[in-house]
């Protein structure tokens, strides 16, 4: 699947052109903001840029830390110029997104609400052309997980809590809190859905980015990158 990596590095060095001098940029979390982050490097070098990051997760705060991009947060910087983070699948008539995959949904999501304008980058497999179809991540506090999972149940999702090779147990967040990746096959109602999974208590975050991303730059097989703007 060499293609998707050529697609990752297309959009990647796409989506930096975004990017202007003296700015704060939020950085999302996954395999595709890696080579965000590479190309953010160079692209600091080269125009000598002074940009100060906010990373989404504890993988992105140390891959930054290793490029030598200037981090600094939401206390002192609470309105951002830009996000750019990818995404599990984008809806694309709406551009609404499933997101958090890597587990790093909650923080992305507060992030991409801080920033003016959130971008998204990914490759065109994750286009839906037909809504939204894939698991949605929910985080949820621990000591409820049980009682959430009954409800997600009943409001007609299968839940499965996450768990991952090389660690015993329930993966834990950078916030300390679990996670549910809930099937609900096709979600006709987004916006009902979220509302309803917002309503329970213990659930912190879900995976839905709703009406959020402004623009999505899509890496295409053939090696072009399209452009998705959200019509407002
Ligand atoms: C991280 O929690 C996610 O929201 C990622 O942004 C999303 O899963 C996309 O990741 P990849 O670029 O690794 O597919």
């Amino acid at each position: 699947m060499d293609w998707i990596l050529e697609a990752r590095r297309a959009v990647a060095s796409a989506s930096v052109d975004l990017i202007r001098n003296n700015t704060v940029i939020g950085i999302g979390s996954g395999r595709t903001v890696w080579f965000v982050i590479q190309a953010l490097e160079t692209k600091v070098k080269k125009e000598n840029f002074n940009i100060r990051v906010v990373p989404t997760s504890t993988q992105t705060e140390t891959l930054c830390v290793e490029k030598g991009l200037p981090l600094t947060n939401l206390s002192e910087n609470p309105e951002l110029d830009l996000a750019i983070d990818g995404a599990d699948q984008v809806e694309l008539k709406t551009l609404n997104l499933v997101k958090g995959a890597g587990g790093a949904l909650t923080r992305e999501k507060i992030v991409a609400s801080a920033a003016r304008k959130f971008a998204i980058v990914v490759d065109q497999k994750k286009i839906a052309k037909r809504g939204l179809c894939v698991k949605v991540p929910v985080e949820v506090v621990p000591f409820g997980t049980g009682y959430i999972g009954r409800e997600l149940i009943r409001i007609g999702g299968k839940p499965k809590l996450r768990e991952r090779d090389g660690k015993l147990g329930p993966v834990i967040t950078d916030n300390g809190n679990y996670i549910l990746d809930v099937d609900f096959r096709e979600i006709r109602s987004p916006e009902r859905l979220e509302r309803r999974l917002r309503s329970l208590p213990g659930v912190v975050e879900t995976g839905l980015f709703l009406r959020m991303a402004d623009i999505v730059y899509v890496g295409r097989r053939d090696g072009t990158v399209q452009i998705l703007r959200r019509k407002k």
